[in-house]
């Protein structure tokens, strides 16, 4: 069994929770802020069986949408004091995704 961590932007979430829990997948939400833009996201938790990973990956891609997001001038002094060249638009997204292993899962 895997734990799968992603994080995605906040418009995607009613998208993504609605086809996981089309497919069958538990979730579970979470709000959650980016440490460098500090702006608001959304986690997901999912506990699924292995042969099920895979395909959430593939939800979770389709319908996370990459996009570009101001830095606020906070980051943006951060980033031109780093680097010239360095945008002030980032690219965020589609999701970041992290599949850790479980030693014991237990619904009781
Ligand atoms: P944020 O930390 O707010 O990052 C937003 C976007 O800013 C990132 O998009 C990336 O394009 C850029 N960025 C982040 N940290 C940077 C840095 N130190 N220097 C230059 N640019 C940086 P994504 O990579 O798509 O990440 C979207 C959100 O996913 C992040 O929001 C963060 O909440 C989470 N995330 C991404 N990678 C992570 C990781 N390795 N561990 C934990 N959370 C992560």
């Amino acid at each position: 069994m895997k734990l799968i961590l992603a994080i995605i932007n906040n418009d995607d979430g009613p998208i993504v929770t609605a086809q996981l829990t089309k497919a069958g997948i538990f979730t579970t939400k979470i709000a959650s802020t980016g440490g460098f833009l500090m702006s608001g996201n959304t986690t997901f938790i999912s506990g699924v069986e292995d042969n099920k990973v895979d395909e959430v990956i593939e939800i979770i891609s389709k319908y996370s949408r990459k996009r570009t997001q101001s830095a606020p001038p906070e980051v943006s002094g951060f980033v031109s004091a780093a680097s010239a060249t360095f945008p002030a638009e980032i690219l965020v997204g589609g999701g970041t995704i992290f599949v850790l292993n479980i030693e014991k899962f237990q619904h009781v």
